[in-house]
């Protein structure tokens, strides 16, 4: 039977931008179960209330509805015992909560400082006004003053990468000589500022980069083939 998750998407309902999302797509690959994306957008949220919240993904499997991407890691490697491991063991997932922990805490605050003004210009019309007003409240500041002092922002997220920078320049992937689900985790924030963000946030000779490289070619280039936005 095909999944079914609800994807968030820009303007161009190709363009799939959400961290989440990513993150959760590149699981459902790993698990070999195939799925078909829903585009949808921030103020669609009719079109989910059935998963009883407002927020993406959104996982349908038969009569199953998951929300939360952890929640959707653990139910995928739970209902699926028999597809290749997304942890590794049981054990490893506190491992992977770690890395959760600190790619939401740490790695997402830091892109969104890079990223917010350029997520408006890839926006639906119809998402424009609740996106900014939402996000400046939160922020306390406009999304073009949050977003002001570049070469500082861009200093500051090369600092919280130093942890993966260090890992990865000896190993191949955060899982070992394969992926992982907290492969994973990091590469949905990177791919998110990809997909959204003309803005080439890494250098080329970081590791971090030749990391991001070998997961954006995974899966017959799932991630690198993705659209993304067009410098304007
Ligand atoms: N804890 C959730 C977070 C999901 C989330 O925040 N998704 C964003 C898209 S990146 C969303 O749907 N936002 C809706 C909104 O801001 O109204 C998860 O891990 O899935």
């Amino acid at each position: 039977m095909i999944l079914r998750m609800y994807d968030l998407a820009a303007a161009d309902p190709l363009l799939r931008f959400s961290p989440y999302c990513w993150r959760t797509k590149m699981a459902l690959t790993h698990k070999v179960l195939a799925v078909e994306t829903v585009p949808w957008r921030f103020t669609e949220k009719q079109a989910i209330a059935f998963s009883g919240q407002g927020r993406v993904p959104v996982l349908v499997d038969g009569e199953k509805v998951i929300h939360d991407s952890w929640e959707i890691a653990c139910y995928l490697e739970d209902a699926y015992p028999d597809r290749p491991a997304l942890f590794g063991s049981v054990d490893a997932r506190g491992g992977a909560l770690f890395i959760k922990r600190w790619a939401e805490g740490q790695l997402h605050p830091a892109l969104v400082r890079l990223i917010i003004a350029d997520i408006v210009k890839i926006l639906h019309a119809d998402d424009l006004g609740y996106f900014r007003e939402s996000r400046e409240a939160a922020l306390g500041a406009t999304l073009e003053d949050y977003s002001a002092a570049k070469a500082e922002n861009l200093k500051h997220l090369h600092a919280v990468l130093t942890p993966l920078r260090l890992t990865v320049k000896d190993v191949a992937f955060l899982g070992g000589d394969e992926p992982a689900y907290a492969d994973y985790i990091v590469f949905g924030a990177l791919q998110w500022a990809r997909c959204a963000s003309p803005q080439n946030l890494l250098d080329d000779d970081d590791p971090v980069a030749a990391w991001f490289g070998r997961l954006l070619d995974l899966y017959d280039g799932l991630g690198a083939k993705a659209p993304c936005a067009a410098a304007v």
